[in-house]
């Protein structure tokens, strides 16, 4: 299994985040990716693929707007990371206004995902991992792309849920464009991958399921309820599965198997895995209950189904198992 990552991926590093009414040290930090370098071993840097792929997801005036946001708060005469605080949720329009905090509200959902100097650099070079394992796994090898910052609550044109740019769309999208007719996501972190779902929403040549913690209860709460299966053309390529807090390994299996199935009948060329380990049962954030050998079991049941599989991070906050975690889901592989 071959790793990437690239060092430029430590340098976003923000503060703070606001979060259950006031500030709380960020959790998304540097020290996750160290804490996984130091029990997978060796990595190798990615291949620079440029802006192209990123484009391909990505709205051109938010890409924009990561890199020039930081200098704007400086010029505006703000101190620390950029950070939001009026959302146009309510009968928006596409204006195109130029003050800081109006760009933004346009271009974030939370005041959990703060933008530094070194966000953009750092987001890039993730997604250039997650481009580079793609590479391999499209070659026959096997690869894990050690993403951070993680993507999959970005959409096209907005950050959130300590993402930036969307890993998993990028190499979904790249793929499409390889001529993989049809590409899987399968998305297990805690939390619903709302941007990766909106990204291919309207799109039935990629499929998306997601198992997560209900959003009635947990973050991001407005997305990755059951009854949400796309739209047009993407009717029947989503699929949400919401799991109570409190989860255990029997439950969580029974809807992977689930989401497998579906993921079977769509019969995908390439399966994309965002694996998040915040499901783990010591999990700062979160509230199910796996442990660190069930990580091999759900790879296991996942790897059995023989498609190429690019794994990719997202989450995960608990320094002291995050590499055993993703260390066990690798093995299973
Ligand atoms: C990102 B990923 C806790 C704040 C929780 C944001 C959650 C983002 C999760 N300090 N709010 O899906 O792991
Ligand atoms: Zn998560």
């Amino acid at each position: 299994m071959r790793v990437v990552f690239d060092p430029r991926q430590l340098g976003h590093a923000p503060a703070r985040e606001f979060h259950n009414g006031g500030w709380t040290p960020y959790a998304e930090v540097p020290a996750r990716a160290e804490a996984m370098l130091a029990v997978l071993g060796a990595s190798e840097a990615p291949v620079d693929h440029g802006e192209g792929p990123i484009l391909a997801v990505h709205d051109a005036g938010y890409v924009d707007y990561l890199k020039t946001a930081p200098a704007r708060w400086a010029e505006a005469g703000r101190e620390g990371d950029v950070i939001a605080y009026t959302w146009p949720v309510v009968r928006r329009r596409d204006i195109d206004l130029t003050r800081i905090d109006a760009l933004a509200g346009r271009y974030s959902m939370d005041a959990a995902t703060p933008i530094t100097a070194n966000t953009w650099d750092a987001a890039y070079w993730s997604a250039q991992a997650a481009l580079t394992a793609l590479d391999i796994v499209l070659d026959g090898g096997q690869a894990f792309a050690l993403c951070r910052p993680p993507g999959h609550h970005a959409g096209a044109d907005y950050c959130g849920g300590y993402c930036h740019l969307n890993t998993a769309a990028i190499a979904a999208q790249a793929a499409r464009d390889r001529d993989r007719a049809r590409v899987a996501i399968l998305d297990i972190d805690y939390h619903h991958g709302n941007g990766t779902q909106d990204i291919f929403w309207s799109r039935g040549d990629v499929f998306y399921a997601s198992i997560h913690a209900d959003p009635a209860t947990d973050y991001p709460f407005y997305w990755g309820h059951a009854d949400e299966v796309g739209e047009g053309a993407g009717v029947g390529t989503t699929l949400n599965l919401p799991l109570p807090q409190g989860t255990t390994l029997e439950a969580f299996r029974a809807a992977q198997g689930h989401a497998l199935a579906a993921i079977a009948r769509f019969a995908p060329d390439l399966l994309i895995v965002s694996l998040g380990v915040d499901t783990w049962e010591g999990d700062p954030i979160s509230a199910f209950r796996l442990t660190t050998a069930d990580y091999a079991v759900l790879a296991g049941n996942i790897a059995a189904a023989g498609w190429p599989v690019l794994t990719l991070m997202e989450g995960g906050y608990a320094l002291e198992a995050l590499g055993a975690n993703v260390a066990s889901f690798l093995s299973g592989l």
